[in-house]
Formats: structure tokens, C-alpha cells, sequence
């Protein structure tokens, strides 16, 4: 069992990626929302990102999505996160909004439009080297509506050839995540529907190839923390888009709806963080939230997904592992799921509070953006 110190210095590993694009207006697939004071160009999205950063303390980075996200001085940009505290994660590319791209990006059957795709992940590949960036964060929309629309096998061999050219350019220290996701907007098919064709894609690759799990975009009742853990013994994990589903890719707010599925994701990180073999490749694992905030404040939203995040990485520090593991050696099924529950069962905000007050952090930052005038000034100032 760790003592609180020691909790607290794994805590300090603990960083979490926001997304730019969790601070603009979102919509559903029949309306968008808007929020009065919601950022409308990126710098006002870096912006919002700090802020959570400031009261979170744990956020020290924002993904990118281009061409939501472009700008003309890339030079700029990065010195305006650097100012803010932020630096610049991830890169997105968009294969998904271009009509081009209706038969599919880096799968479609016209080479001129997978070079079009290609040369518009390269663009991010150029945009990750002026902004610092280490990651391309690559999700497709391609798939097929009807049976006979197209050949699989051709396709998988044209996505496999655009995805060789994007890694054999990319600089050497650069990683490219593949994220899948079962279905939408293709329903046929869809060319990276789950972990084990973006694994098979990644290991083709190389070492820099890593699958992105992003925890909406499964069938129900899946296993994720399963997936998680073979991926890590694989090191074949790059990162996480967090959210939660009720139905589909609803992008909800971590643990939203459930919170012990994230709690036993986050124990396989953390058994994997204590791993001496795999420490080092698990903590570089990349935790990002892919939210979109329709009926919660936006900004308010992020720091209430931070603060759940970490809550839920606080109680799976606190499994015992021992106990756990001596429970699993005698086949105690019983004794070792109260082992996990335990630690699930206990009330982490005072830890959560001190170790936040020995930061200089608001020891509640839910309560001090709601009690700030965060969103006056800003709706006074973007108007
Ligand atoms: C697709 O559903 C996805 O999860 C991908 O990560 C995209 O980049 C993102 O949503 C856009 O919000
Ligand atoms: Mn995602
Ligand atoms: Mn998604």
C-alpha cells in the first residue's frame, strides 16, 4: 500500500492533453449550440485551455485540429501557448469534412485524392515540427456504405501504402497515432473499425506507430480496460481520447456514466506505470479528452473532466496491489475484487484538496471558476 507522499509524487506524473477544440461551439449532428463567450479562433481556445491549466495544474498541453486550428504564423502560435504556460500537443489532422473525401481519404480509389489526403497530413507532420509537437494524432472517416461499394482488400492496401509514405517522412522523432472507431460516418464498413486493425497497421509501420484509444468509439460492453492492457504489453499504446458514451460516439464527460469502467482503465495504467519493465513507455502515454460540450459550459465542463479524471487515477493509485495479487495467486475471486473496490469505495477529495493545496492550486477549481468571472469577462471581451 503507497503512503500519501508517495501518492502524491505519482500524482505529479499525472498530466492530462486538452483539445482546442473542446472550447468552441459544438453541435449534434442536427443543430450547433452557442455559448455566450465561447472561443472563436484558436488563440482564444489556447486561452481557455490555460485557464484550465491554471486551475487544474495538470494540463500543461493543447491538441491541435487543422485546418480548424490553422494560422498563417505557426512561429506565433507556439510562443502564444509558451506565454500562457501551454505547449502545443498533438496534431489532428481533418480527413473527414472535405467532399473530397466522400469514397474515402487515404483508402479513396482515385490516387489523386489519397495524394491530396497524404499531402494534408504532411502539412501537419510541418505544422508538429514548427510547433514542437511529437505526435500526429490520425483518426479516418473511410469506410464503405453498401456491400460491392469497393474492395476491401484493395483498400487496406492502399490505406496501408499512404500510411507507409506519411511514417517514412515524418522526422524520426515524431509518433503517429492511429485511432479507431467502430462505425460512423461509413456503416458498411469502416477501414479502421478497432484496435486490432490499427495495431496490425501500427506494427507494420515501426516503433513510432501507436493505436489511440478513444473510450466512445466501441461497440457496447466492451472490454476497454482489457484492450488497454494488451496494447501495454505490446507498448503499443500512444494515447487516449477520454470521454464517455451512453449510446455512440456521444462524447459525454469522463465517468459521466461510468466511473468504475474508467477507474479499471486507469489501474491498468497505473499497475503499468509500477512495471519497472514498462514504466518508462507507459508514462508516455498520452491522456486526452475528446469531449464536445453541448449542454455544459464548455470551459466548466473541461475542469470538471479534469478534477473526475483525476479523482478516478487518485482511487486506482490507491489499490492495493499486493493484497490484489496474492487474492489472484490463491484464485480468491472475491477477495481480490474487494481489493479493487476498496481503493474504488474510498473518498479521495481531501487527499485530492492537500495535494492541491500544497501546490498553490485552488483546492476546489470547480467552485473557483464558478465563483470567478471567467466567463463575464470573456463574453464581454469576445463579443
Ligand atoms: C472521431 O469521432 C473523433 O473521435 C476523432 O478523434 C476526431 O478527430 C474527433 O472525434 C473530432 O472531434
Ligand atoms: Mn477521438
Ligand atoms: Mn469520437
Amino acid at each position: 500500500m503507497m503512503n500519501m507522499e508517495e501518492i502524491f509524487r505519482e500524482l505529479d506524473e499525472l498530466k492530462f492533453e486538452l483539445p482546442s477544440w473542446a472550447f468552441s461551439d459544438a453541435g449534434t449532428r442536427f443543430a450547433v449550440f452557442h455559448e455566450e463567450g465561447a472561443a472563436c479562433n484558436v488563440f482564444e481556445r489556447i486561452e481557455d485551455a490555460a485557464l484550465v491549466h491554471e486551475l487544474t495544474g495538470c494540463c500543461p498541453s493543447v491538441a491541435l485540429h487543422i485546418p480548424w486550428d490553422r494560422v498563417e504564423n505557426w512561429e506565433e502560435l507556439k510562443e502564444f501557448a509558451k506565454e500562457k504556460g501551454l505547449r502545443i500537443g498533438a496534431i489532428n489532422p481533418n480527413l473527414f469534412q472535405d467532399p473530397d473525401y466522400k469514397y474515402g481519404s487515404l483508402t479513396n480509389p482515385s490516387e489523386k485524392i489519397r495524394k491530396k489526403a497524404i499531402a494534408h497530413v504532411m502539412e501537419c507532420v510541418d505544422i508538429a515540427v514548427k510547433t514542437d509537437s511529437k505526435v500526429i494524432s490520425l483518426w479516418l472517416a473511410d469506410g464503405t456504405d453498401y456491400p460491392g461499394q469497393d474492395d476491401f482488400r484493395s483498400r487496406k492496401k492502399r490505406l496501408e501504402e499512404s500510411l507507409k509514405y506519411i511514417y517514412d517522412n515524418m522526422p524520426e522523432d515524431m509518433y503517429l497515432f492511429i485511432e479507431y472507431k467502430f462505425f460512423e460516418p461509413a456503416f458498411y464498413h469502416t477501414d479502421i473499425p478497432d484496435w486490432g486493425t490499427s495495431y496490425l497497421l501500427a506494427e507494420k509501420l515501426g516503433e513510432r506507430a501507436l493505436v489511440l484509444v478513444d473510450l466512445g468509439h466501441h461497440a457496447q460492453g466492451t472490454n476497454i480496460e482489457y484492450i488497454v492492457a494488451t496494447l501495454l504489453s505490446e507498448r503499443k499504446l500512444g494515447g487516449f481520447h477520454l470521454n464517455n458514451r451512453k449510446y455512440a460516439d456521444d462524447d459525454l464527460t469522463i465517468a459521466s456514466i461510468n466511473p468504475y469502467e474508467v477507474f479499471l482503465i486507469f489501474k491498468e495504467i497505473v499497475f503499468a506505470w509500477r512495471d519497472p519493465e514498462l514504466s518508462d513507455f507507459a508514462k508516455k502515454v498520452v491522456l486526452m479528452f475528446d469531449q464536445a460540450h453541448i449542454t455544459k459550459p464548455k470551459i466548466l465542463a473541461t475542469v470538471q473532466s479534469v478534477v473526475m479524471a483525476q479523482e478516478l487515477f487518485a482511487k486506482a493509485l490507491l489499490i492495493d496491489e499486493n493484497r490484489l495479487r496474492e487474492a489472484q495467486k490463491k484464485c480468491d475471486v472475491v477477495e481480490a475484487e474487494e481489493a479493487l473496490m476498496d481503493a474504488f469505495r474510498t473518498d479521495v477529495r481531501p487527499l485530492l484538496r492537500e495535494y492541491r493545496r500544497r501546490k498553490n492550486l485552488p483546492e476546489d477549481p470547480i467552485k473557483v471558476f464558478r465563483e470567478g468571472n471567467y466567463m463575464e469577462k470573456r463574453r464581454r471581451e469576445r463579443r
